[in-house]
């Protein structure tokens, strides 16, 4: 039995890491031992240490229950307090020599570093995520280091990061990255397995403390890859090969039975529309209870959370949740109710996480059962699907229009990366609206090869769009980062046609619209200006004159450097020359290719 560490760099990210999920569910199949981690890597160490601690302990006195004591240990390793531990000691009235003892030695052991030399995992798998979580990723290889024996060969990367700047993590580390999808068997051991095809194990996401905002969903891919390339995106190097099927069906019902049901169905796939089996995967998404109209139930999570206590699936996640739960319920109840819960969790220590165990959980649970059960919510919910990447509007048939209606989608998010598909974009639109699609959304590339009035003319689309269908559309501008070397890594990439402060602006109004654009026409005209001359007035605006803008203009003050402003003369300024008439020239092809925008 290998002990396996999982680990994800402690960047913040809103879906929980598929890859560790896989490969939780696989070393546990090979019986190994595995942990997960995310956060502060050095209360994991601290965190290990007091495991070893509390083991030592336990046999020097086994009728002292020593989780009462954690947070107090815990505070001594990590300061080496001297008032700390006579506080604790004056707690014990025996063996207060060895006790003293083990506490200077494994705090010296934390001090010192002395864990480095004796690493307790065998394998540690790393997760990579953006390129430009490029320092974080480095420092959580580097810290592994130090938790397996023979680094290069026991530590594991993959994921997006690891697959597209190979190379780099290899020159930063000395480790060579896994590149692209465990599709295949025998990737990491002499087995048949495929761990691409694994269901996941939720139960490694309660281990933690980070909570990822989007959760309750079952996540997965129906179609791998994409048959395009296009030149800003890394699924091609990710997953070169489009495979236009895969069934989730049966890991939908393992998450099912082993984890509690899921409320949405979030979908990653990066080109859905390109599959030949578009038909099958809208009837097995149909088939998994994702109808429209389809309600959800919350599960009793905490009969689950006991029964894989009982099973001894996951005991620190099932601990941690099931105290979590039982929280909620106490804050929940009231009067008499509360009392009794209130009563039998301090009877058995569960009113605080330290001193919660498995076996008193266990206990209390046929006691509180009914209450709980009684009042816990029930109330049904909405279920939705969420092609997540965005759908191609080049490959959306009226067909295919009419297959998503079949399914409870919110919202429908279609690609508007470029200009240049306008007219498919629009159509598209227009066929989602007649076939009752009407919550949609989406996904807007700038800072590429587009210039800042694309942009505009892109959202305007959409308003416009909105107005004329009585149909929502969310736009989701998102700026452009690079794929590949030393640029990628970080998120300061100016595209050719945009500047430092253009890209201020933009995330100035996204920030005050918390990153999306809605409908309402005079929002919108307020927000970015009626035309292109006002979109460049506020992307030129200083930038708290931008987000106070009421306040600004009431005071008259954004009319008075307006004035100033435009006094710049034009000759020592001739890259603002240089745009007026590339706007110019815009609006005349615009305006040619769609005819619509009248007000161009
Ligand atoms: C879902 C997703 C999102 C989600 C969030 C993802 C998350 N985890 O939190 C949302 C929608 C929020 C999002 C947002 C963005 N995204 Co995004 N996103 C994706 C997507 C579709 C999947 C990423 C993911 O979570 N994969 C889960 C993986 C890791 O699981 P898996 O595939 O099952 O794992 C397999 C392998 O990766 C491997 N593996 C994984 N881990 C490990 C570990 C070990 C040890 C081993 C051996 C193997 C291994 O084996 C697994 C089994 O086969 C990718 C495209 C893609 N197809 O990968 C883009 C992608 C990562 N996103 C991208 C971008 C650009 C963005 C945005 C920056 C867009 C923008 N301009 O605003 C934003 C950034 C948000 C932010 N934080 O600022 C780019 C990344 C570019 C870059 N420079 O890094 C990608 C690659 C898409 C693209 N078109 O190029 N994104
Ligand atoms: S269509 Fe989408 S997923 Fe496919 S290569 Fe282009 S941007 Fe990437």
């Amino acid at each position: 039995m290998r002990n396996i560490l999982l680990l994800e760099p402690n960047y913040k990210n809103k879906y929980p890491p598929l890859g560790l999920m896989k490969l939780s569910t696989y070393y546990k199949e090979l019986k190994d031992n595995v942990r997960f981690y995310k956060g502060d890597l050095k209360e994991f160490i601290l965190e290990d240490i007091y495991i070893e601690l509390e083991k030592k302990l336990n046999y020097i006195d086994d009728t002292i229950d020593w989780y009462l004591y954690k947070s107090e240990i815990l505070q001594f390793l990590k300061t080496s307090r001297k008032s700390i531990q006579n506080d604790l000691l004056s707690s014990f009235k025996n063996n207060q020599p060895l006790i003293a003892e083990n506490l200077k030695y494994y705090s010296n052991y934390y001090k010192k570093k002395e864990y480095l030399k004796y690493p307790k995992y065998d394998k540690v798998c790393i997760t990579t995520l953006f390129t430009f979580y490029w320092d974080k990723t480095i420092e959580t290889i580097e810290f592994a280091k130090g938790l397996v024996k023979e680094p290069k060969r026991n530590i594991l990367i993959g994921g997006v990061m690891a697959s597209v700047l190979p190379k780099e993590i290899e020159e930063a580390t000395g480790i060579k990255p896994h590149i692209g999808l465990l599709d295949k068997a025998g990737i990491l051991d002499d087995n048949d397995i495929i761990i691409d095809e694994l269901p996941l194990d939720y139960s490694i996401l309660d281990e933690i403390d980070y909570k990822y905002p989007e959760s309750n969903g079952y996540y997965g891919y129906m179609t791998r890859g994409c048959k395009r390339k296009c030149p800003f995106c890394a699924v091609p190097t990710i997953e070169p090969k489009y495979k236009s099927y895969i069934s989730l069906k049966d890991n939908i019902s393992y998450v099912k039975e082993n984890f509690g049901d899921q409320r949405n169905l979030l979908l990653l796939d990066n080109n859905v529309l390109a599959s030949k089996d578009f038909e099958v995967i809208i009837d097995e998404i149909i088939e998994a209870g994702f109808y429209k109209g389809a309600k959800y139930i919350e599960p009793n999570w905490l009969d689950i959370a006991i029964k894989n206590l009982k099973k001894g699936i996951n005991d620190k996640a099932y601990i941690k949740k099931s105290y979590q739960l039982l929280q909620n319920m106490l804050q929940k109840l009231k009067g008499e109710n509360q009392q009794f819960f209130y009563d039998n969790l301090e009877e058995y220590r569960l009113l605080k996480y330290q001193t919660t165990i498995k076996e008193n959980l266990i206990k209390v649970y046929p006691l509180i059962k009914e209450i709980y059960e009684k009042y816990r919510n029930k109330a049904p919910k909405t279920r939705y699907v969420d092609f997540n990447q965005g759908v191609d509007a080049r490959y959306l048939t009226e067909e295919k229009v009419k297959l998503l209606a079949k399914i409870p989608i919110r919202p429908l998010r279609i690609a508007f990366d470029d200009l240049k598909i306008e007219k498919k974009y629009i159509e598209a639109i227009k066929l989602s609206a007649k076939y009752g699609i009407t919550n949609l959304s989406n996904y807007l590339l700038y800072n590429y090869d587009d210039k800042p009035e694309d942009l505009y003319i892109r959202m305007k689309i959409n308003v416009e769009l909105c107005e004329e269908l009585e149909v929502s559309i969310y736009s989701f501008p998102m700026k452009y980062i690079p794929i590949y070397g030393d640029i990628s890594k970080n998120r300061e990439f100016i595209g050719k046609h945009w500047n430092k402060k253009f890209i201020r602006a933009i995330q100035a109004v996204l920030n005050s619209t918390k990153g999306k654009i809605g409908r309402g026409k005079s929002f919108f005209e307020k927000a970015f200006g009626k035309n292109i001359d006002e979109f460049y007035k506020i992307l030129y605006m200083p930038e708290p004159f931008i987000i106070y803008r009421l306040y600004f203009e009431e005071l008259g003050i954004t009319e008075q450097w307006w004035e100033a402003f435009n006094k710049l003369n034009p000759l020592n300024n001739y890259q603002c020359f240089q745009r007026q008439e590339k706007v110019a020239n815009t609006r005349q092809i615009y305006a040619g290719a769609t005819g619509s925008f009248k007000y161009i």
